[in-house]
């Protein structure tokens, strides 16, 4: 009986960060169980650049059972290669330590993080994040079927395989984009074969963004309108709408605060 209710605890304990998420979206729902287990839950990761690349990015993913509904900006990486749209490969990385890796990863010492030597903190490839078709770790370095350009916009629903769910979950799935300008590498590495493609340069698939997946803190804003999980319109850009809108109410908020002080003072 003491287990049995030690147990309960833990699992309301558990569930206490999903229910405060669902909260705004259920405040008018009769049961507040039934649309958790329906609901999705949002995350997200800020996508910095490792290997002295440029850019930056954002990638949002929301999660319903094994369905990924994801959305992405990436911005200011290399933009052509081999006079064409650079591909860059990108993916869930899952079952490292759900961490980018610092420049001590560089055990070579040729100045560039290589996909092989950020694995430790980041993992292997759980997903691949594919603009068509296949997205296994077996598509990880096809080069046709990768967002290409120096910013792109990235939207895709797929299903992802019980490793990548179960990553995502427990703290250790992270985004990261491959693919670095060679002539920002040292002349050593510029020379050097990709580890992953050895047809490859090296710049072509080291990591240039990477990001660990967290659950969104915008959810928690009031409305919770990011963590609905479904719907055309929902996406990156949402965030920024959200974000405005709660600037918004706190603006108003503060219209409210001023124009009752300017009462009272009449
Ligand atoms: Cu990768």
């Amino acid at each position: 009986m003491t287990h049995m209710k030690r147990t309960t605890a833990k699992v309301l304990a558990m569930a206490a960060p999903v229910a405060l998420l669902a909260l705004p979206l259920t405040a008018f729902s009769a049961s507040a169980a039934s649309a958790q287990s329906s609901g999705s839950t949002t995350y997200m990761a800020t996508l910095n650049p490792l290997n002295h690349a440029s850019g930056s990015g954002m990638l949002m993913l929301q999660l319903n059972g094994s369905q990924a509904v994801i959305t992405e900006d990436v911005n200011g990486l290399a933009a052509t290669f081999m006079n064409a749209p650079y591909p860059h490969v990108q993916h869930i990385h899952i079952n490292g330590m759900g961490t980018c890796p610092t420049t001590s990863a560089d055990t070579n010492g040729d100045g560039v993080i290589s996909t092989t030597e950020g694995g430790p903190a980041y993992g292997a490839i759980g997903t691949t994040l594919s603009v068509s078709g296949d997205t296994s770790p077996a598509a990880g370095t096809d080069v046709k079927t990768a967002p290409s350009g120096g910013s792109f916009h990235y939207s895709r629903t797929i299903t992802l395989d019980a490793a990548t769910v179960a990553s995502i979950k427990a703290g250790k799935a992270v985004i990261v984009v491959h693919g670095l300008d060679p002539t920002t590498l040292s002349a050593k590495a510029q020379a050097e074969p990709s580890d992953l493609v050895p047809s490859l340069p090296l710049a072509a698939t080291s990591p240039a963004l990477c990001g660990p997946l967290a659950v969104s803190q915008m959810a928690m804003v009031p409305g919770g309108g990011v963590n609905t999980g479904g719907g055309g319109t929902s996406g990156v850009h949402d965030i920024g709408l959200y974000a405005a809108g709660a600037g918004l109410a706190a603006a108003a908020g503060g219209a409210l605060v001023l124009r009752r002080r300017i009462t009272v003072e009449k």
